[in-house]
């Protein structure tokens, strides 16, 4: 009797918990960034859903932007569609054998960067295709209805079209913004919004850095920091820029659970505008300081070739993963460069 009840429980479990324990059970065998192999127990943080691989690359990241579907209406307004789709039941590898439930837009976290001229009129086509309730709130000017807070989309195929004209001028974040917010913003459901001036800004080397935070193991305190997502990842891979050539970064602060981060450049100052939508500067500095979703457009050259860090000054998060590098290349002539990613 007690080895039948004992059987009859233990095929419960496995049948309420198929995914859980398949997914506990599965080992890995992976190179490392620094070219290590390494092999984990299989353990997955969080393994609430179905199992499978994020690809992410962070070097393609940086320089990635979506400008949408272009066209023209009859009053000679741009009109740029894009469309995003939200997931929340991905497995990533964020770190050597350090899995995390992401919840993504487009499939990566942090979601596309959206670019589009101020003046513009957007079309994002909105697609929850996860099991909860998402949406996109968009910071900037827009009518009420479009704010992606009211108007939840449900899972499983759910649709929703945000429509409203780009502005103002700036860096923006997008985020869902289904309640508990914490829990959805930290999973990963954020991008960059971009909107360019009509009078283009002068021309650089642009990329885009969004310092996130990842809680892995769901106490509200992150155990990891990085640039992008992947902790360590452009100290082991520095970004390749040329000396005498602009660099603009587009900077936005996700962070949840810590009031401030901060961004801090070696061997240089930046010109920084804070949320980008003023064309001169506010500083120049090495140094900022970002509250949650705080963001800005920092610009520099370097003069000298090597290699520069960049990272945190709150120095718990450069030694837990926001932490990277330039590496300057001489570059004699200006006007031909190679931006060598
Ligand atoms: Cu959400």
């Amino acid at each position: 009797m007690f080895l039948a009840i004992t059987f009859f429980i233990g095929i419960s479990i496995i049948m309420i918990f198929p995914i859980m324990s398949q997914a506990q059970s599965e080992e890995k065998t992976f190179v490392t960034h620094t070219g290590a192999v390494v092999k984990t127990s299989g353990e997955i943080i969080d393994p609430l859903y179905v199992v499978s691989t994020v690809e992410f690359d962070p070097m393609n990241y940086l320089r990635d932007f979506n400008y949408g579907r272009v066209s023209e209406l009859s009053d000679g307004t741009t009109l740029r569609e894009y469309t995003i789709i939200a997931e929340d039941d991905k497995i990533m590898e964020v770190s050597s054998g350090v899995f995390y439930n992401v919840w993504t837009f487009n499939g990566t976290v942090p979601g596309p960067t959206i670019r589009a001229t101020e003046g513009d009129l957007l079309k994002i086509k909105f697609i929850n295709n996860g099991q909860k309730e998402h949406t996109i709130h968009f910071h900037g000017i827009h009518p009420a209805g479009m704010d992606g807070v009211f108007e939840p989309v449900g899972g499983n195929g759910g649709q929703f079209v945000y429509e409203f004209t780009a502005g103002p001028v700036g860096v923006h974040p997008y985020h869902c913004h289904v309640m508990p917010l914490e829990e959805h913003i930290v999973h990963g459901l954020y991008g960059v919004f971009i909107v360019d001036p009509k009078e283009e800004r002068q021309p650089a080397d642009e990329m885009v850095m969004v310092l996130n935070g990842l809680d892995t193991d769901f106490d509200t305190e992150n155990n990891f920091y990085a640039a992008n997502t992947i902790p360590f990842y452009y100290q082991h891979h520095p970004i390749q820029i040329n000396t005498n050539e602009l660099i603009r970064i587009y900077v936005v602060n996700m962070v949840e659970f810590d009031p401030i981060n901060n961004f801090h450049l070696h061997g240089n100052l930046y010109k920084y505008y804070p949320t980008g939508t003023d064309l001169v500067p506010s500083f120049y500095t090495d140094m900022i300081t970002l509250s949650q979703t705080e963001r800005g457009i920092m610009e520099f050259e370097y003069q000298y070739p090597g290699k520069y860090l960049f990272h945190a000054h709150k120095v718990e998060f450069s030694e837990k993963g926001w932490v990277g590098i330039f590496l300057a290349k001489e570059n004699l002539d200006t006007q031909e460069v190679n931006y060598g990613s």
